[in-house]
């Protein structure tokens, strides 16, 4: 090789030398840093305290990158496409089971999960029907598909008819949803809520496996399309606490946070969860790892986490959401655990309906009845 010109050489072993000393820290620096890696996490939107990853990232230094959704069709077609770069997502048990039976599920390594261990039996074994031997998902927060009302615009807007016993009366009844039109009605944006709820309202399986009872729901859910005068599955929250809607056919937890927002902002909307007497439409929304994830062993810290009992509380302490962990409910506020529209008294839990999956064809059913009850198609 040809010697190099000595300024060069100079540079050369100036560089190298720098490179040296500095090369501790290059080297060291970003490697300490990447170490940790991170991760990437598609969760519900509203469904976090302001601090779960901010204190996830200051313990691990895994450096987090969060995105929301806010319906289970958006994640699924996601999960389904492949290659979502997520290393976590929060998909409702029923159609967990569905991406488990498609493979887009990994298999857990519980060893990885220390803290699984303050899960409640009751509820993992009530998830098995849908995950065998809790293989794969680990259940997040749970609530329920129900009405919520801003309290006196629906009184004034009834004027002379009483409220009914069964809230979702407000919504499905043309008799109620005519006259709460007035003050604002929104209903979720998805399929797989409002068909089966709207099963459920007329005593049917809400996962009933009979497309003629899917069929037979589209005329009562066309009869009330004209009153829906919003569809919203997230932003219905501060359309409920701001008092430009309401009525919303909406989640248990959301209503509360409509609640509380309103609450905050001392603009006298008084926001109320109803619980339906004849049984609500629960949802489980679990934490999984996609099959191809790239970041795994994060994903296991991360499920690890949330599983502290006080990490398990303040979630429940922020969205009103019930959360499956037994140990945590001692960290759980007062006022939240007391909230019966949270934490359901017995009574009302007892007549939740089981959470179930549809197959396939039945699934397109839904989305078809749902398309033509919204498009008026
Ligand atoms: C999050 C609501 C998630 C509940 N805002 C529906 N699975």
């Amino acid at each position: 090789m040809k010697p190099l010109p000595s300024s060069l050489s100079k540079l050369k072993r100036a560089l190298l030398t720098s490179a040296a000393v500095a090369g501790v820290a290059i080297a060291l620096t970003p490697i300490a840093a990447s170490a940790q890696g991170v991760l990437n996490i598609y969760n519900w939107s509203d469904y976090i305290a302001e601090d779960t990853i901010k204190n996830f990232e200051k313990e691990t230094g895994i450096k987090v990158r969060y995105d929301t959704f806010d319906n289970n069709e958006i994640l699924h077609a996601k999960l389904v496409a492949g290659k979502t770069g997520y290393d976590i997502v929060v998909p409702s048990s029923n159609w967990a089971a569905i991406q488990i039976a498609g493979g887009l599920l990994q298999k857990l390594d519980k060893s990885k999960i220390p803290n699984y261990k303050n899960l409640d039996p009751a509820i993992m074994g009530s998830m098995t029907k849908l995950d065998p031997g809790n293989a794969h998902i680990i259940p997040w927060l749970w609530g329920f598909t129900t009405v919520g009302i801003n309290v006196d615009k629906v009184k004034a807007a009834l004027g002379n008819l009483p409220m009914p016993t069964n809230p979702y009366d407000l919504v499905f009844d043309e008799k109620y949803i005519s006259k709460v039109k007035s003050c604002g009605v929104s209903f979720l944006d998805s399929a797989s809520e409002i068909v089966p709820t709207m099963l459920h309202y007329q005593g049917k399986y809400a996962y009933s496996r009979n497309a003629a009872d899917y069929r037979d729901a589209l005329p009562a859910l066309q009869k009330i399309r004209p009153y829906v005068t919003l569809f919203s599955s997230s932003g219905y929250i501060n359309d409920m606490a701001g008092g430009s809607i309401c009525v919303a056919l909406g989640w248990s937890g959301d209503i509360n946070i409509a609640r509380q927002r309103a609450i905050d902002a001392k603009n006298g909307n008084k926001i109320e969860a109803l619980i339906p007497p004849g049984g609500g439409v629960p949802f489980f929304d679990t934490m999984a790892i996609p099959a191809d994830a790239s970041n795994v062993e994060n994903a296991y810290k991360f499920i690890n986490y949330i599983l502290k009992p006080e990490v398990h509380a303040s979630l429940s302490n922020k969205v009103f959401y019930a959360n499956p962990n037994k140990e945590s409910i001692k960290f759980v506020k007062k006022e939240v655990a007391e909230n019966p529209s949270v934490f359901l008294k017995e009574a009302d839990a007892k007549k939740l309906v089981a959470v179930d999956s549809v197959p396939n064809d039945i699934r397109r059913t839904i989305t078809r009845i749902y398309t033509s009850f919204k498009t008026g198609l």
